[in-house]
């Protein structure tokens, strides 16, 4: 059987939790298609998040990664497309805030997702799920671990899927926050495990 790692983040900022925590943790050892989930929690830091995920990688030898990330506000599911060669953004957990930094000195400018992306946003909506490729990851962490996982792979082992989804909040969250949407926690876990068929199929 084949083994993917999905990882999800710690709260941070104005958000007291992070459903991707959820997800992560309610899907870990569980199988989804030809995949065996293996689930791993990354912290909101600039200086650790990437090292966080390229020592999962190393450890666990995953044939695909699949990292999580919250997009408070945000409607839809929405895979990304493309991952920048930049960290920029407001203060990570350790109060830590770059501006206008690369993440790779060496690094191209910009990596894109190798994972199925316009066939995730179809078998979503198809079941009912919002749904859109997005164009941006920002330049918070979110971008960081993207950029980090595709830029692994592409040295060590390029056939390898890798790639971000972003979720909107769950319904609690979004209770307790006040100004954003949300979603059932049950339909944050579907819609994750129908990109995950996706990418098996
Ligand atoms: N979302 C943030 C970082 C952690 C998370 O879950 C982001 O979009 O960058």
């Amino acid at each position: 059987m084949k083994k993917l790692l999905l990882t999800g983040f710690e709260p941070f900022l104005s958000f007291p939790m992070n459903p991707t925590m959820q997800v992560v943790e309610k899907l870990d050892g569980s199988v989804i298609g030809d995949y065996l989930i293996c689930g791993k929690i990354l912290s909101v830091n600039f200086n650790a998040s990437g090292e966080e995920l390229i020592g999962h990688i190393n450890k666990e030898n995953p044939d695909a990664v699949l990292s999580l990330g919250l997009a408070g506000g945000r409607y839809k599911m929405t895979p990304e497309r493309v991952a920048l060669n930049v960290k920029d953004g407001e203060p990570d957990n350790e109060g830590h805030q770059p501006i206008d930094e690369t993440i790779e000195v060496a690094g191209p400018p910009a990596y894109f997702s190798t994972l199925p992306i316009r066939e995730m946003v179809n078998r979503l909506t198809n079941v009912g799920l919002p749904a859109a490729i997005s164009n941006s990851a920002g330049t918070y962490l979110c971008n960081n671990v993207m950029y980090a996982g595709l830029h692994w792979a592409a040295q060590y082992k390029p056939g390898m899927p890798s790639g971000f989804l972003h979720i909107p909040a769950s319904f609690e969250l979004a209770v307790q926050h006040g100004k954003i949407p949300g979603w059932p926690l049950d339909e944050l876990l579907k819609g994750v495990q129908v990109c995950i068929e996706t990418l098996s199929d």
